[in-house]
């Protein structure tokens, strides 16, 4: 949204980072790999082989570091048997690579017998994931028997995207809609020179399962343009971090390269000297980062350049980039975030919820092989919640990826405790054709109706802040965004549990009691205090705190109509945008309609009065009073609650969290009150409880 000068009204300021704290400390928080995470497999003796790529060399490596602190030992075996040179002792882990126990790729076994625990890995990757499966399995690896188990993961495509600038944007910071400090990349318009941090983060990644990161804004501004030529070497040397951690690397480029960088007339994809260009940028990429992933487009949405200046479409833009990447094996991830954002609120007949369908939609079949077309969860932007993006399922001959936003943008800030895969697991399991289809997850990790793999992305969370993530609970969600990109059934209850079991090793156990409680429900909690019933946007300037008419009359778009009758946008067929129609059956009769629509996406739906019965025998404004009163007073318990663990914990991190905490209650009160007063204001209808409005 930043290259819209004229468009000022969502350019406000990013949110410092979290406070307390963080400068003083040199030393920042290990996340879920603590030294202490290690000491199960540290106390044994491992072999680890054959002896190989840079994968295994990286498991030895942790295998070394882990048995240097606990007393284990390693050898490093020179064939796949797993038997060490003669003379050492049997180990009690033995992990190896075979490329022929049928395996899938990235995949890996995992067995107890005798007192041997065996990981059996496809690849040198799957040997990684192998060694930290055995991890988090922590002493239960090395109890009783295990049955062989086979892990593999659900899609080879598991991608972070970094909002990270190079230069801080006099609006949006060093890193766009980052709530935990400075860029890991970048510092002071440069790469840095010490990138173990980024190591570090690497290793955290690994150990979830993420395999793809791009390492730069989709909103690209004029010095992030030339991490394509100028600046390449910068790419290189973030690659050569991430490489042995099984990452690649991916850039977001301009669609007006051709020109700004390469000084042509045009950026016309159907033009031969713009073609030739991107043919040229891509080999030198690929000459100097042999394993680069490929490009992250943003065209033609909120101000980024793209195709539509030259009468061109989304699929002539994003097979040019394609046609250049193709011979190295390099994928384009082609956004889907179109829509008009200079609009008139007076305009009745634009609704932002069907834009990118009606842009994308038609367009299936005509995207080469190496596009992934890249679809946010929902219509809009990552509201709290929102309707599926009919867009995910509408394109079975394309590949689609679902685009996540571990970055709590309207969720929070990172200062508010929201344990996202809470909606992750709703969205992965979602059913677009009803109980007999297969589930979202299925269709983006290619076996859905197309059979097409894009894949599962995310905006990261972190920063240089010394708990990575601002609030140190959002670390749960990194996590579990790399576990649920691999295995897109885990539950949030097993997230939470595993993530707690790392991150807190050795801690008292009412520690992993007070964390599900505080992490488990945090979701419905926060849209409890918020934006009732699906209505979207009511947020104020950067997206943080309540702002109810804050977008209401602006050029992004209107979202909820409240007069003194009712509220809520009628996207139906039968009398409102249509939008309800983009849906497949059963989806588009049950929005379509009032009885079907469940209640927590009413108002995203249908315009209806105050008085309007919810299935569950409430008013609508009934219900808004409810949530919201019960909202704000569970963060007054959740507060409480952390003070349990006083003592149990870190105390730089009980301190951060304990902070957070008092601002996650004083934030939820202040959206109590506005929400409560605006819908009591409006409707006249008093609380039957009596509670307190302004
Ligand atoms: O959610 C919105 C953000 C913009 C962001 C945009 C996008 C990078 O407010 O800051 O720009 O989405 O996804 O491109």
């Amino acid at each position: 949204m930043s290259t819209t000068p004229t468009t000022t009204s969502d350019q406000t300021a990013h949110a410092a980072p979290a406070a307390a704290g963080s400068a003083s400390l040199a030393e920042h928080h290990p996340a879920w790999l603590p030294d202490a995470a290690f000491a199960p497999v540290g106390r044994r003796a491992i072999a680890v082989g054959p002896d190989g790529g840079a994968l295994v060399a990286t498991v030895v490596a942790e295998a070394r570091r882990a048995t240097e602190r606990f007393g284990g030992s390693v050898v490093v075996t020179g064939s796949p048997t797993g038997d060490g040179p003669a003379g050492t002792t049997g180990p009690e882990l033995v992990l190896t690579t075979d490329a022929s126990a049928g395996l899938p790729p990235e995949g890996f076994r995992v067995s107890r017998a005798a007192g041997v625990t065996r990981v059996v890995a496809a690849d040198d990757a799957g040997l990684l994931y192998g060694w930290f499966d055995v991890v988090r399995r922590g002493e239960a690896a090395f109890a009783a028997d295990l049955a062989p188990t086979t892990h593999a993961p659900r899609t080879s495509l598991r991608m972070l995207d970094h909002w990270d600038n190079i230069d801080v944007h006099p609006v949006m910071g060093q890193v766009e809609r980052g709530y935990a400090g400075g860029s890991i990349f970048y510092e002071a318009g440069r790469l840095r020179d010490d990138l173990s941090r980024v190591h570090e983060y690497a290793r955290l990644l690994a150990a979830t399962g993420v395999n793809h990161v791009s390492v730069n804004n989709v909103n690209v501004h004029r010095t992030e343009a030339t991490l394509l030529t100028d600046r390449l070497g910068d790419v290189v040397r973030l690659a050569e971090v991430f490489r042995p951690w099984g990452i690649r690397v991916h850039l977001s480029v301009s669609f007006a390269a051709p020109m700004t960088l390469g000084g042509l007339p045009t950026s016309d994809p159907l033009d031969a000297a713009v073609q030739d260009w991107w043919v040229q940028a891509a080999r030198r990429v690929y000459a100097a980062v042999p394993d680069f992933g490929g490009f992250v487009v943003k065209a033609d949405s909120e101000g980024q350049p793209g195709p539509f200046a030259y009468g061109r479409d989304h699929a002539d833009g994003a097979n040019l980039l394609a046609r250049a990447l193709a011979p190295f094996g390099g994928v384009v991830h082609w956004r889907a975030f179109v829509y008009n954002h200079t609009q008139d609120w007076r305009d009745r007949s634009t609704d932002r919820a069907r834009a990118a369908y009606d842009h994308f939609a038609p367009l299936d079949g005509r995207f080469d092989d190496n596009v992934v077309v890249q679809v946010k969860h929902g219509p809009l932007d990552f509201q709290v919640r929102e309707a599926f993006s009919p867009v995910l399922v509408a394109m079975p001959r394309t590949r689609v990826a679902l685009e996540l936003q571990v970055t709590q943008e309207y969720t929070g800030h990172q200062k508010h405790v929201y344990l996202l895969p809470e909606e992750w697991a709703e969205i992965l399991s979602w059913r677009p054709w009803g109980e007999a289809g297969g589930t979202l997850a299925d269709v983006v990790t290619g076996h859905g109706p197309g059979g097409r793999e894009g894949g599962i992305v995310a905006v990261s969370n972190v920063g240089d802040d010394r708990f990575w993530t601002g609030h140190p609970f959002a670390q749960a969600n990194l996590y579990g965004f790399g576990r649920l990109a691999w295995d897109p059934t885990l539950t949030p209850e097993q997230l939470v549990d595993e993530w707690t079991a790392l991150t807190f090793p050795d801690a008292d156990p009412r520690v992993a009691e007070v964390v599900r409680d505080l992490l488990l429900g945090s979701r419905r909690t926060y849209e409890d205090y918020t934006a009732p019933l699906g209505v979207c946007f009511m947020v104020g300037p950067g997206h943080y705190g309540p702002g109810v008419d804050f977008y209401e009359y602006s050029a992004w778009g209107t979202y909820h109509f409240a007069d003194r009758d009712g509220i809520g946008v009628d996207r139906t067929v039968a009398t409102g945008t249509g939008f309800a129609g983009q849906y497949p059956q059963p989806w588009a009769s049950v929005y379509e309609s009032l009885d079907t629509c469940p209640d927590e996406l009413l108002l995203f739906f249908h315009h209806v009065p105050y008085s309007h019965v919810l299935h569950d025998g409430r008013t609508v404004v009934q219900h808004v009073y409810d949530t919201h009163f019960d909202g704000a007073a569970r963060t007054e318990e959740m507060a409480a609650r952390w003070r349990d663990v006083e003592g149990l914990v870190d105390g730089d991190l009980y301190e951060r969290v304990r902070l957070l905490l008092a601002e996650q209650v004083r934030s939820a009160a202040e959206w109590r009150d506005q929400l409560t007063t605006y819908f009591y204001r409006h409707s006249g209808v008093p609380d039957t409880h009596g509670r307190r409005i302004y």
